[in-house]
């Protein structure tokens, strides 16, 4: 059973800038910035408007992408379209633009919404004016420097950390997407500054980064944290590999500031996924990075079944704002994408679980033996 634990009066600010919706990578992508409408949607109709401020970041801008990306990606992102595509064959090879990551209308315009909100988000934490703040068009962890990836541009969460680092020590990025976090993983892997852990799928699965004993080069050894996981994997399993990782981390590296990102397509049902998580499971995570009380940018990430990606999204910033909402879903603008039930709840398949106790406790030791190795 889920228990909300209230750290002091919760500040909750949620980005959410109404454009995002409708930007499209592509009819058949699976890829939909819609399901942040839709969760949106959700939200309002919940009535979390009356809990938490609700902001429109203003667009990142050119100068602040450049503090993680190279101005001649930047520069090409602000300039390509669909229409002079043809003229940048040379440049779409080299920056990885193509059929995970296509040129569509208005492409630059949403990545400054995703990398805005993130940054202002973190910005916000940084004078205390929030506890919490939520980005779901943000999460965005496979993008590099110099290349788009996975079906990501502008790497929103690098940019949201560069700018917590402006006031804190050390910074915790937790990545429970079903894919590695390598974007991220990679931009701070020399750095004991901030520390990176993501629970992801490995073997035989995009982006195939991401084993147990990458853990860091130079000052950055053992800062960064790899828990590779296998198909199926359920609520009950998931906790007991995430609450000791995550409780031994917030022990030994007491950041004062922790990054979650929330990619739901480690949920049961998930197009492109393969973990049996359900709702509460997923949300789990949030709620236990919650109970540490410690300033939270919360952002988004994958999730290619939308109605799953919307439901728990709205679970999730309910809890955030001490509140459990309501098994029947409210009327909202996208009712009919909810059908036949009508509920809440993301529930768990019957899928087989592929993670062995014997092979999660050889992952945990693993995981344990490099942090021992720190000496924070
Ligand atoms: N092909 N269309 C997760 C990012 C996952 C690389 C295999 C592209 C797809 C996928 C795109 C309509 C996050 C790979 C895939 C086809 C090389 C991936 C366009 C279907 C379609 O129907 C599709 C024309 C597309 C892409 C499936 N791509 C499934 N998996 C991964 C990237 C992003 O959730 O972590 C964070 C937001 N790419 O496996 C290929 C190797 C390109
Ligand atoms: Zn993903």
């Amino acid at each position: 059973p889920l228990t909300v634990k209230a750290t002091r009066k919760d500040r909750v600010a949620y980005f959410y800038d109404a454009d995002v919706g409708s930007f499209s990578y592509g009819s058949s992508h699976p890829m939909k910035p819609h399901r942040i409408r839709m969760t949106h949607s959700l939200i309002m109709n919940y009535g979390l408007y009356k809990k938490m401020e609700i902001y429109r970041a203003k667009p990142a801008t050119k100068q602040e992408m450049c503090q993680f990306h190279s101005d001649e990606y930047i520069d090409f992102l602000s300039r390509v379209t669909p229409d002079n595509l043809e003229m940048f064959q040379k440049e779409s090879v080299k920056f990885n633009v193509g059929d995970d990551c296509p040129v569509f209308d208005g492409l630059y315009e949403y990545c400054s919404i995703s990398g805005g909100g993130s940054m202002e988000g973190a910005a916000r934490l940084n004078r205390g004016k929030c506890d919490v703040a939520i980005n779901y068009a943000g999460g965005l962890h496979h993008a590099k420097k110099s290349e788009a990836s996975g079906f990501c541009y502008l790497n929103d969460i690098v940019l949201g950390i560069i700018e917590l680092l402006r006031y804190h020590p050390r910074v915790l990025y937790i990545d429970i997407d079903v894919h590695h976090g390598d974007g991220v993983e990679e931009a701070f892997y020399t750095t004991d500054r901030v520390m990176t852990c993501s629970f992801h799928k490995y073997g035989e699965f995009f982006p195939g980064t991401g084993e147990l004993r990458d853990t860091g080069v130079s000052k950055g050894r053992y800062y960064s944290v790899n828990v590779p996981l296998r198909d199926g994997i359920d609520d009950a399993t998931y906790k007991s590999v995430f609450e000791p990782v995550i409780g031994k981390i917030m022990e030994w590296y007491q950041p004062s500031a922790v990054v979650l990102q929330c990619g739901g397509d480690s949920l049961s049902g998930d197009r492109l996924g393969c973990f049996n998580l359900s709702m509460r499971g997923h949300a789990n995570c949030v709620n236990y990075m919650k109970s540490f009380g410690v300033p939270m940018l919360v952002v988004g990430g994958g999730g290619y079944t939308m109605r799953n990606v919307s439901r728990t999204w709205a679970f999730e910033t309910g809890l955030l704002n001490n509140v459990i909402l309501d098994e029947n879903l409210p009327y909202n603008d996208y009712y009919e994408y909810y059908g036949p039930d009508y509920q809440l709840d993301v529930r768990p398949s019957n899928m087989f679980n592929v993670n062995t106790p014997e092979y999660l406790d050889k992952v945990l030791s693993g995981i344990f033996a490099n942090l021992e190795n720190t000496k924070f």
